[in-house]
């Protein structure tokens, strides 16, 4: 059927007669039907992929491209003097993620349905999504962020669950989101809620009664978890999750013939980090329930349940006091305690308790042990886990530890976002590229052909003016077109370190100042949310917002460069910086990115990487060699070593190296204080002299080095195109498609 068509029957009237929103509407609920009509059941095992995180962007252009309706739909609008790109914005795009792990969840769930899989996600419905960021005042400001109109992605199913808390009990219901395969199968995204839920309970930005559970309960994504209450929420959030999960895994394999003795043959649960983790205690209370012994209840699940680390990062590993699960999920306690018994009789050593000696619960200790696989993201993290991390469970458990190094679905971060360098990899090597990433490789041909590199710089050329137009319109700043742009784009931590981006900002602009003017302006991008409570995160966004203004206002610099911090960074802002980007700014504190999944995105879209030899730039790096990479800092190891002596000491560097100095001093320096506010900027001050505890100055001089030498090299423009040639060529292996035949190889074992 046309849309044309489309519209006729269900709107009564043809394309020319409706508004953009009617067009959205109907393109809408005309994929619904579309991706319906390959819903599957084949497959007797089932993957349920279940995640607190599901960070899956808009759907209309990624289910149009899935199921083949993308180039007809567009020409057909054309066709009617519509635009297809106009009525995309109309789409609201739901916050159900932090970051990394989100995203990487909803690129999984794509994989899984292209390969034809069995597999579904688990996970919640947050009303009000994370919190949208707001710029006031130099400083960050949330609030709420409604998503769900009608007509949604959203379609309710008739599923409904009794879940009980200490003290009360609650009824779910249940609102499935279709995942559509590229040119395959429709899987599910189940995401469970609660019909008292009312976001009118919202006051002043995000701020609510925490403890109104029956209002509140999927309101927000991981609320400010700052106090008591906060924390609690989570867990009733966590709870709520898995125990309709559990019921919902119950309910399917038993529908399928299982007797539950044989839950493995039917269902494999990925444990997406420890958010879901209460899902093991769960299963084998309902298993119990149903008359199943204690032991075999908790074998079945050790051979059903999969875990997958995201981070070494202690203060982000959860242990929840035993008080709060005893008030929350008081029906879970004697389970965990049963669980801890077991393993301290085996295993004496304190190290690899669950419940320690503070009557905190280590929600990652319960998956290991009970757990048939623990995977990292990327190939240092596997190692470090094993090495270090993790090491005492890895001598007991060596063939759990398995690595899958993350990937990204080319169907959004090529094929969507950039339909024109899409184009130009087909006009090079047909489509077969489309399918089987790995046959990008086929582009290392052309690296020393002058007419290909020159249309692929146009394409770039292209998508930095896109990128242009937009920037004046939504932020009203203009960007030299010419301009090398830089951008680091992620979630705001210190370890990730914003905050030495920053400093080179500065450096540039004294540079500038003192009349050493760069060749070529350069653009620097920034995007980030950071956690409502985390003081100094939003202190470094400050520090960026008030170098914008004083950059962007001053006209002897403002020629030479340019600060942007994009608002409310999100899917669909990434969506568009990354295929503009030149420089992908991937300086993490080595050892303290688990892989980084941006990094691989701005490689497949020709971006040149500036990194530290962390997470999964360690394979970009091998695979692309290290003219085409441009590597700095200190090493894991010796950043390892490093916490281990507790030697490194900022204010060593401070007084030993006068960049350092000058940059630092700036941040309380008249000009800063000018634009910004005094508290901010001297808290940052101190933390940075005083504490610095993800080593900002170790790599500083490095990374000036380095990145200056980048801005050099860019001006070899055949040269650096070679670069970008090289990286696209060898993205391939990052395909989330690679990932996924790996799990599914090694833990899934799901037949297609
Ligand atoms: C969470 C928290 C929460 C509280 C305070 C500090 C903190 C710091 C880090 C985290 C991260 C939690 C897990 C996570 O999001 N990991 C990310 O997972 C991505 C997908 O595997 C991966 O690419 C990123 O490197 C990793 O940081």
């Amino acid at each position: 059927m046309t849309l044309n068509e489309y519209t006729l029957a269900t709107l009564g009237k043809l394309i020319e007669g409706c508004t953009d929103r009617e067009l959205y509407y109907a393109l809408l609920t005309m994929t619904q039907e579309e991706a319906q009509k390959k819903v599957s059941s084949q497959g007797k095992k089932k993957l349920y992929y279940i995640s607190a995180e599901f960070l899956i962007g808009k759907l209309l252009s990624n289910n149009l491209i899935n199921l083949g309706m993308y180039a007809p739909i567009r020409e057909e609008l054309r066709a009617h003097g519509r635009d297809l790109a106009r009525i995309e914005e109309i789409e609201p795009e739901p916050s159900l993620g932090n970051g990394g792990l989100g995203r990487l969840a909803a690129c999984f769930l794509d994989s899984i349905a292209t390969l034809g899989l069995n597999g579904d996600g688990i996970g919640l419905n947050y009303h009000l999504g994370l919190f949208k960021q707001v710029f006031e005042s130099n400083l960050q400001r949330e609030t709420a962020n409604p998503w769900i109109e009608k007509p949604s992605w959203l379609k309710r199913s008739s599923k409904s669950y009794e879940v009980k808390f200490g003290g009360m009990t609650v009824r779910s219901c249940l609102y499935d989101i279709a995942v559509t395969g590229y040119e395959n199968r429709t899987n599910q995204l189940h995401l469970f809620d609660l019909d008292s839920v009312d976001e009118e309970i919202v006051g002043d930005g995000i701020s609510f009664n925490k403890e109104d559970i029956i209002k509140n309960l999927t309101l927000f994504l991981y609320p400010d978890d700052s106090d008591e209450a906060g924390h609690l929420l989570r867990i009733f959030q966590q709870y709520f999750m898995v125990s309709n999960g559990a019921q919902y895994i119950l309910d399917e394999c038993i529908a399928k013939g299982s007797n539950l003795h044989d839950l493995y043959d039917y269902a494999v649960i990925q444990i997406n980090d420890t958010h879901p983790t209460m899902v093991i205690p769960e299963l084998i209370r309902l298993l119990v329930d149903r008359g199943i012994g204690m032991d075999e209840a908790i074998e079945i699940v050790s051979k059903t349940c999969a875990y997958t680390n995201h981070t070494i990062l202690a203060e982000a590993l959860e242990k929840w006091p035993i008080h709060y699960l005893r008030k929350v999920v008081p029906q879970l306690v004697p389970i965990i305690e049963i669980l801890d018994d077991r393993i301290r009789r085996r295993y004496p050593d304190e190290d690899l308790a669950i419940i320690d000696r503070s009557d905190r619960v280590h929600m990652a200790h319960i998956d290991i042990h009970y757990g048939f696989s623990v995977n990292g993201v990327a190939y240092l993290h596997t190692e470090i886990l094993k090495s270090s991390e993790l090491h005492k469970f890895y001598e007991i458990y060596p063939d759990k530890f398995n690595n899958k190094t993350n990937g990204i679905t080319f169907r959004r971060w090529l094929l969507s976002c950039n339909p024109e360098l899409t184009d130009w990899i087909e006009s090079k090597i047909g489509s077969g590229f489309r399918k089987d990433a790995m046959e990008l490789k086929k582009l290392a041909q052309f690296v020393n052909d002058e007419q290909a590199l020159k249309e692929l710089q146009a394409v770039k050329h292209a998508k930095r003016k896109e990128l242009k137009d937009y920037l004046m319109a939504a932020q009203g700043i203009e960007i030299d077109d010419h301009s090398i742009l830089d951008i680091q784009v992620k979630r705001l931590h210190e370890y990730k370190r914003q905050q030495m981006n920053a400093l080179y900002v500065i450096h540039k602009y004294l540079e500038i100042k003192r009349g050493n003017v760069p060749h070529r302006p350069i653009t620097f991008i920034f995007g980030a949310k950071a956690a409502p409570a985390y003081v100094i995160a939003k202190d470094i966004i400050h520090m960026i917002l008030c170098l914008q203004k004083l950059v962007n206002d001053d006209p002897q610099v403002s020629r030479y460069m340019k600060v942007i911090m994009v608002e409310n960074y999100n899917v669909s802002l990434a969506e568009k910086l990354i295929p503009a980007c030149d420089i992908s700014e991937q300086i993490s504190l080595a050892s303290k990115e688990a892989s980084g999944t941006s990094n691989m995105k701005f490689m497949l879209n020709g971006a040149v990487t500036l990194g530290t030899m962390d997470g999964a730039n360690v394979e970009i790096a091998d695979l692309v060699g290290r003219e085409n990479i441009y590597i700095f800092g200190e090493s894991s190891q010796q950043v390892i070593d490093h916490y281990s002596k507790g030697d490194y000491r900022p204010r060593e560097y401070y007084e030993k190296n006068q960049m350092i100095r000058e940059a630092v001093d700036f941040i309380v320096g008249p000009e800063m204080m000018a634009v910004g506010h005094r508290e901010h900027l001297e808290r940052l001050y101190n933390e940075l002299l005083n504490k610095d505890w993800f080593m900002t100055f170790l790599d500083f001089e490095d990374y000036v080095r380095v990145k200056d030498l980048m801005c050099r090299d860019f001006e070899n423009r055949m040269e650096w195109v070679k670069k970008m040639l090289i990286n696209i060529s060898n993205a391939g292996f990052f395909s989330s498609d690679r990932t996924i035949e790996e799990y599914n190889r090694d833990i899934w074992k799901l037949e297609n």
